[in-house]
């Protein structure tokens, strides 16, 4: 009887992937048992220097592109063919969790020390990315690392944006550059034929369901707009309140009117204000300025776009007597991931015996970019109570190896594709 050839499943490790998991949990840990890491930062840095000190014992390439996109890669016996490529983002939220992203990169690698330990060769050459920037907490917009290589945005868009201290991105990127010190790859010379991210559901369906794995099969649509609104500054015991411009009292009037406008029956719409500066910020001035944060999401598209225009029409109505302007800086359409990556994904769970179902995203993920240049697909494992973006996010090395089982298998299918 001929002994079955070995699957790069059965090389997953659960010690070994929760370990390098809590090595890299500890580059911006908080005292609340999460990360503070973002984008860029001397922490995200460091993160991804781990991963090249990974990649260099194991003998496997790295390089970067200008968006300080890092990219691992482990050859194919046909090297030119477009690679499998799978990952997520090292960065995180301020008061993020030790799973949200950096699960994708370590569970890439996981995969690829699988693949070396079964002794497994692929046709094409696997990748695995870190993407810059995933999150957008610290350097508006998010996901600009995936969505520059994707082709979907452009580098010089984004280099003179700050961050909230005047850091400007140029120098936070020519310096993180200059520290990671891996071979710069021009744009796109990695485009791959297939994209698989894994990642914590971020959601309590597949806890409540009692499933280890979910197989995304789309991502809802994303809007980020910037309102702001400008008063007039005054003394706030003289000026009486009938000759008063005040920015902060057209701001409540707005939100409290877009909260009702986007609020349906069936809690469909997602509609967020994430953050609201006012200036100049003293108890006893007349607030002249306000700038907040919109972020709105839906699964349809038609949908989404009419509520930016209706947002639009109310930011002006309610703003008087002060003037608004609302600027969307991220506009990204809802993403439908192919039947076939799907079908690679379910496959790979199914051969293991893992609990499986399809479900969508109410995240966002670097795959919705990659998405639009190759056949993309996500993994979805379990995490304690959905809760993400939070200092609590929790997931059970059981479930995060499961999901990493998955990933090996279906990259090499993808991989002898
Ligand atoms: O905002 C998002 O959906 C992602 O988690 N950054
Ligand atoms: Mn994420
Ligand atoms: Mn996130």
């Amino acid at each position: 009887m001929n002994t079955p050839s070995p699957t790069a499943s059965a090389s997953v490790s659960e010690e070994r992937l929760w370990q390098l998991l809590m090595d890299v949990a500890t580059y911006g840990a908080t005292a609340k048992g999460g990360v503070n890491r973002q984008a860029l930062s001397a922490e995200d840095t460091a993160a991804k220097k781990h991963v090249v000190q990974w990649a260099a014992e194991r003998g496997f390439t790295t390089f970067q592109d200008d968006i300080g996109n890092l990219f691992v890669r482990r050859d194919g016996t046909e090297p030119t063919l477009a690679p499998v490529m799978t990952g997520s983002h090292l960065d995180s939220q301020p008061t993020g969790g030790r799973f949200d992203g950096a699960y994708g990169v370590l569970a890439g690698l996981e995969a690829l020390d699988a693949l070396n330990d079964a002794g497994i060769q692929t046709r094409r050459p696997v990748v695995v990315v870190a993407w810059t920037n995933e999150e957008g907490s610290r350097y508006s917009p998010g996901a600009f690392g995936s969505s520059i290589f994707a082709g979907v945005s452009d580098l010089a868009s984004v280099l003179d944006n700050t961050d909230a201290a005047g850091a400007v991105l140029r120098d936070e990127l020519a310096r993180t550059l200059a520290e990671t010190d891996v071979p710069m790859r021009a744009q796109g010379s990695v485009t791959p034929q297939f994209y698989i991210e894994a990642h914590i559901e971020q959601g309590p369906v597949l806890e409540e369901k009692g499933l280890q794995i979910g197989v995304v099969s789309s991502i809802q649509g994303i809007h980020h707009l910037d309102v702001v609104i400008i008063g007039e500054e005054a003394h706030a015991g003289t000026t009486p309140r009938r000759s008063r411009k005040d920015a902060l009292s057209s701001a409540v009037a707005i939100i409290s009117a877009l909260e009702q406008m986007t609020s349906d029956a069936d809690d469909i719409t997602r509609f967020t204000v994430g953050r609201c500066e006012v200036q100049p910020g003293s108890p006893n001035t007349v607030p002249g300025r306000v700038h907040f944060t919109i972020d709105l999401r839906h699964p349809d598209r038609a949908v989404l776009t009419s509520l930016v225009d209706r947002i639009r029409v109310v930011a002006t109505e309610k703003a008087n007597p002060c003037s608004v302007t609302v600027t969307d800086n991220l506009s990204v359409d809802p993403t439908i991931f192919e039947a076939g990556v799907m079908d690679a994904i379910r496959q790979s769970a199914q051969a293991l015996g893992l609990g499986h179902m399809d479900m969508p995203s109410g995240a966002g993920h670097d795959a919705m970019h990659l998405a639009t240049i190759c056949s993309a697909g996500m993994i979805f494992v379990p995490c304690l109570g959905g809760v993400s973006h939070n200092e609590a996010e929790s997931a059970t090395p059981g479930d995060l190896a499961a999901g990493a089982r998955v990933l090996a298998d279906t990259i090499v299918r993808l991989a002898n594709d």
